[in-house]
């Protein structure tokens, strides 16, 4: 065996949490075909590397919302020409969920604009779950902090997974967001942790931060004890009235190195191609897929952004000869 396989052999067999910036930075640092090969062969030990996983999303609470992020149309503090909606009905998301299943999504996960649910807000979230989880689909939901016995509401409801980035490196984050501190985000990805959900936690790229902040994210996000098990790396979507409205676009080939990365780190988590992909070509996607993307959100909405209609993503799966799971 070559050297270059037995090395790769080697970092496939662990899982490590003990990563140094020393060690991510060297991973960044390979040659890039050298990078996404290593990338390449350990998604393929780990998965099948055809297969994409796919998630809808579904805003049930739109704008308004308490939180500086500077990053986010949903802010009550910026100006971004948002339709604000209150929570939505039952019967409305049970509909959508319905179209999602119809599209061939696995996961249905819904998103509320809160800094943390009210108690009285939690009780519909749950009869959301509930009903989804009915259809036969695995649910998500993303609602800001959670205290303990929220979290253990949600796990009795059958909640499959939780969404909670910790966005960027705790660097950065004072450069993105006020109003709640990285240690409250640590704390409620621990408190989804003890209660036996499972985790899907990422962040944002693009931002203006640099390669060391890159790191820095990777690095707190694999030295959990625990991988989380779905790891969402968002592109940056700028939008008008929000902070980082202006700024520089991130090189796609440091995306893709970003994807790689975060691939041989966490061997065995999904990487989703989250946020970001409506102004990526299908020649990045195809790179990142490549590089160990291995789930998406479908759908011609995020949250409140566009993405690639559902149609084209088909297409695109079609021409690569991806199926989705
Ligand atoms: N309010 C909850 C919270 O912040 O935890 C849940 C919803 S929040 C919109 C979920 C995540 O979406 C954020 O943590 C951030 O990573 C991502 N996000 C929001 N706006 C974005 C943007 N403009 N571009 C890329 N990602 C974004
Ligand atoms: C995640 O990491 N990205 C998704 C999901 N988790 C909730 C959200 C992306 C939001 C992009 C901006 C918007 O559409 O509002
Ligand atoms: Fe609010 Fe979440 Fe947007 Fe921050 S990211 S402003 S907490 S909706």
């Amino acid at each position: 065996m070559s050297v270059m396989m037995d090395k790769i052999e080697k970092r496939n067999d662990m899982l490590r949490h003990d990563w140094t910036v020393d060690d991510i930075a060297a991973l960044y640092d390979m040659p890039f075909n050298d990078l996404i090969f290593e990338a390449q062969t350990i998604h393929r030990k780990n998965f099948d590397a055809n297969a994409v996983q796919v998630s809808t999303l579904l805003s049930i609470k739109t704008g308004k919302c308490s939180e500086d992020c500077g990053y986010c149309p949903q802010s009550a503090r910026y100006d971004t020409e948002l339709e604000n909606e209150p929570l939505m009905p039952l019967s409305e998301v049970i509909a959508a969920a319905k179209i999602a299943k119809d599209n061939g999504s696995s996961r249905f996960c819904m998103g509320a604009a809160w800094r943390s649910p009210k108690d009285k807000d939690l009780g519909p979230v749950i009869e959301m779950v509930k009903e989804v989880k009915a259809m036969g689909m695995e649910t998500c939901v993303t609602l800001g902090m959670l205290s303990d016995k929220q979290t253990e509401e949600l796990k009795e409801a059958g909640l499959d997974y939780y969404n909670h980035n910790l966005d960027t490196s705790p660097e950065y984050y004072g450069e993105v967001i006020t109003t709640r501190t990285y240690q409250d985000r640590l704390d409620t990805i621990q408190r989804v942790r003890n209660a036996g959900m499972n985790v899907c936690c990422g962040g944002i790229v693009g931002m203006g931060e640099s390669r060391r902040d890159r790191i820095g994210l990777f690095q707190e996000l694999a030295n959990q004890p625990q991988h989380p098990e779905s790891v969402p790396i968002n592109m940056l979507v700028r939008v008008s009235g929000t902070p980082m409205e202006n700024g520089d676009d991130l090189d796609p080939l440091e995306f893709i190195r970003s994807v790689a990365v975060a691939r041989v780190m966490m061997p065995k988590s999904y990487v989703r191609l989250s946020a970001g992909r409506e102004k990526m070509s299908d020649e990045m996607q195809a790179m990142c897929f490549f590089a160990g993307a291995n789930s998406i959100f479908y759908g011609d909405k995020l949250l409140t952004t566009p993405n690639p209609e559902t149609n084209d993503d088909m297409q695109l799966f079609e021409r690569l000869g991806i199926k989705a799971i």
